[in-house]
């Protein structure tokens, strides 16, 4: 009888062991490094993919030199070119719906990401972007490359602090 409790109080253990092992770590991974995009909608077999800021960067840097209506004199932003991510994504769709952590939801033609080269920038001159700086990605246009990038219309389409990418 006892040889059975015994054997009960190990095999518990080492489901506790077992299970501390595999959480421990998955969970200060997903602390360290969170999910900060999530590319849904028409992607490769309909799935969502939710991707982690190392995810983004590891599609390799773009860097663009620009000025925007929100900063002074030419800033530079790093990121990753928003055409890539999408083929990354094997994304279907015409038109992309941006949502950002305020809610802000703006549709971009996906025609424009092989028109321009357009990042989803994680850095403004060499630095991560806080929430508060509309941060951590914000969708960049190269404004100064071309007149027409000048307007509300591409203003409205660079969402900053983007959250979601649907695919239509
Ligand atoms: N996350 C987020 N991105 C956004 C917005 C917003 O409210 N939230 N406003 C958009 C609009 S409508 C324009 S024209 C430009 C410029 O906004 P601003 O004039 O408020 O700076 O940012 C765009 N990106
Ligand atoms: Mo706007």
């Amino acid at each position: 009888m006892q040889v059975i409790q015994i054997a009960k109080s190990v095999i518990v253990a080492a489901i506790l062991v077992s299970l501390a092992i595999c959480l421990g770590p998955r969970q200060a991974a997903q602390a360290a490094d969170p999910v900060i995009l999530t590319i849904d909608g028409k992607t490769a077999g309909g799935k969502a993919i939710e991707m982690t800021r190392k995810d983004i960067e590891a599609l390799g840097p773009v860097k663009i030199a620009t000025t925007t209506p929100w900063d002074d004199g030419v800033v530079t932003f790093e990121g990753v070119s928003m055409k890539q991510l999408l083929i990354k994504a094997g994304a279907q769709g015409a038109t992309v719906t941006a949502t950002a952590l305020d809610n802000y939801v703006t549709e971009i033609p996906v025609s424009d990401f092989d028109t321009y080269q357009v990042i989803l920038a994680v850095k403004r001159n060499g630095q991560y972007m806080e929430v508060r700086d509309k941060g951590p990605l914000f969708i960049v246009y190269p404004y100064d490359s071309d007149p027409g990038l000048k307007s509300e219309k591409y203003y409205a389409r660079s969402a900053w602090q983007l959250r979601t990418l649907t695919i239509k």
